[in-house]
């Protein structure tokens, strides 16, 4: 499986990890990496979501920056060059859990917010990707029931340390246009609200949703925004990919297939 790691990067880091993560004296960029299969719809990120029990590493890539990723995942990527070969294994120079990422500001790549949060979301796999999920509610079922659940419910942010202003400004940035049924409305939130989706627990009801908006958006979806506006998906996102890989906003990332066939059991 080949993904697309958008590289979001941590616009302050507390004041008590710099030391750990310095240099030479120097700190690097610090990226919180979210693999995708949807590069075109990057105009539609609102925040980033992560396990709160979830452990995540800070692993020094070739570069001198510092990826924020699952071990896992680091493991991957340094059999795919992205890190120093000689070393063995990847270089972590600490862990964090997901709760501990609650609330990192972010700079996203052709995000229309300046600047997005990290959030907590109970359903992610540790074992796909790297962990850490960007969050498009536009055309993402679980993005949308997701940030909804923790703009809505104040005793869930009160447990997890999520504070309003994290959250609560995001409104669905809508990327697609599609022709005939459903026209210029974004997909995720409208099949939401037609299934009826409690909270983003409902795995069973989100994969269905997730499969069919998914087709749509592939198949017949128009591009609204930046430079390839009017153009269909399906013939401009490979293009968009290779845009944000050019500008060293992302980088390629594959998922063995042992690895995606372990998940589907
Ligand atoms: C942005 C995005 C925009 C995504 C969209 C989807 C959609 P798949 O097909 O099952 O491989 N994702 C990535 N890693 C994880 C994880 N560890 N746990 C849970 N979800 C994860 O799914 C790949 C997609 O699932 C990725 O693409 C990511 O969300 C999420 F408009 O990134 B996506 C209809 C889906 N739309």
């Amino acid at each position: 499986q080949e993904y697309t790691l958008i590289k979001l990067r941590v616009q302050e880091v507390p004041e008590a990890w710099s030391e750990t993560l310095k240099q030479d004296g120097k700190l690097g960029d610090v990226y919180l990496v979210a693999a995708t299969l949807r590069p075109e719809t990057m105009y539609g990120q609102t925040n980033c979501f992560v396990l709160p029990e979830g452990e995540y590493g800070f692993f020094r890539m070739r570069d001198g920056s510092i990826f924020v990723c699952s071990k896992r995942s680091a493991l991957n990527m340094l059999y795919q060059d992205l890190m120093d070969k000689e070393e063995q294994e990847p270089t972590c120079l600490m862990t964090m859990t997901g709760q501990d990422l609650v609330g990192l500001p972010l700079d996203a790549p052709l995000c229309l917010y300046d600047t997005i949060y990290v959030l907590p979301m109970f359903t992610i796999s540790m074992s796909k990707g790297t962990g850490v999920v960007t969050s498009v509610p536009a055309e993402a079922p679980d993005d949308y029931v997701c940030l909804r659940d923790w703009q809505s419910r104040a005793n869930w942010r009160e447990q997890y340390g999520v504070k309003e202003e994290w959250c609560q400004p995001f409104d669905v940035v809508d990327i697609l246009s599609f022709q005939g049924e459903g026209e210029g409305e974004p997909s995720a939130p409208a099949i939401c609200e037609k299934m009826k989706i409690g909270s983003h627990r409902e795995k069973d009801k989100l994969a269905a949703a997730k499969k069919e908006v998914y087709q749509k958006g592939f198949y017949s979806g128009v591009m609204k925004r930046g430079p390839y506006k009017g153009q269909p998906v399906s013939e401009i996102k490979t293009q968009i990919r290779q845009d944000l890989m050019d500008q060293g906003l992302a980088v390629p990332y594959f998922e063995p297939e042992s690895q995606v066939l372990a998940r589907s059991g």
